[in-house]
């Protein structure tokens, strides 16, 4: 009887233990433990992924990297489906560069990425072709010029001072928008729009400035 007592106190702990291993493994499929994150990067020093701050109007999305494509559309020759292991195969770029949100924060980070320069390459581009839309995964939107993103070879990054980007900060990809304020940084990219027309994301189309370049400090 007693041994039969323990044995149920025993199994409800199996089975707490299973089901916590369950949510803890669906909030962070992301996460890879083996990773350790950069201090420094070209002589640089990083601000820790824990002490960067992060903003999200739906917080944070959790995307299946196995099921997972980038849609690239619009103003191209060709469009394209890109999966996470094809977006990984394409030539790196990997840069120090400052984040800086409109509220007055910011921090430093390593960024390693594809650039849309690559991807442009394989899609081409159509004459007359003037913005690029990015469109998130939670629904949140923004655009940036073509001859921006070109010229200045923006990427959108998959990994952060060297770890894998991490759920909450935008995986699998997040708009590295170099000089331009944090809310032209999308997350959680899922589909890019080759268009000639203006257009206003989420804050922009709420009064925020759609050139949104950062104020010098
Ligand atoms: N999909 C998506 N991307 C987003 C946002 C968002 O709410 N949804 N917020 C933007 C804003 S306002 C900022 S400041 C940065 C914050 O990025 P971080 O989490 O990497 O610090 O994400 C930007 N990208
Ligand atoms: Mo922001």
């Amino acid at each position: 009887m007693v041994l039969h007592g323990r044995m149920n106190i025993f199994k409800l702990f199996v089975v707490i233990l299973l089901v916590c291993g369950c949510v803890e493994q669906q909030q962070t499929p992301a996460a890879n433990v083996s990773e350790k994150e950069d201090a420094f990067f070209a002589g640089k020093e990083l601000t820790s992924i824990k002490e960067q701050r992060n903003n999200a109007i739906k917080g944070t999305q959790f995307i299946n990297k196995e099921t997972y494509t980038l849609q690239v559309t619009g103003m191209v020759n060709r469009s394209l489906n890109l999966t996470y292991e094809e977006l990984l195969a394409l030539p790196v770029a990997d840069r120090f560069v400052r984040m800086d949100c409109v509220e007055g924060w910011g921090f430093d980070a390593r960024w390693t990425g594809v650039t849309l320069n690559s991807i442009f390459n394989d899609s081409g581009l159509k004459p007359g072709a003037k913005n690029v839309i990015f469109y998130c995964d939670d629904g949140y939107s923004t655009s940036l010029e073509l001859d921006y993103l070109r010229g200045k070879d923006i990427m959108l990054a998959y990994r952060l001072n060297n770890v894998t980007l991490p759920s909450e900060r935008g995986f699998p990809l997040q708009l590295v928008a170099e000089g331009r304020y944090g809310y032209k940084w999308a997350k959680w990219v899922t589909h890019i729009e080759v268009t000639d027309q203006p257009y206003e994301g989420f804050w922009e189309s709420r009064g925020y400035s759609n050139i949104a370049i950062v104020r010098e400090r």
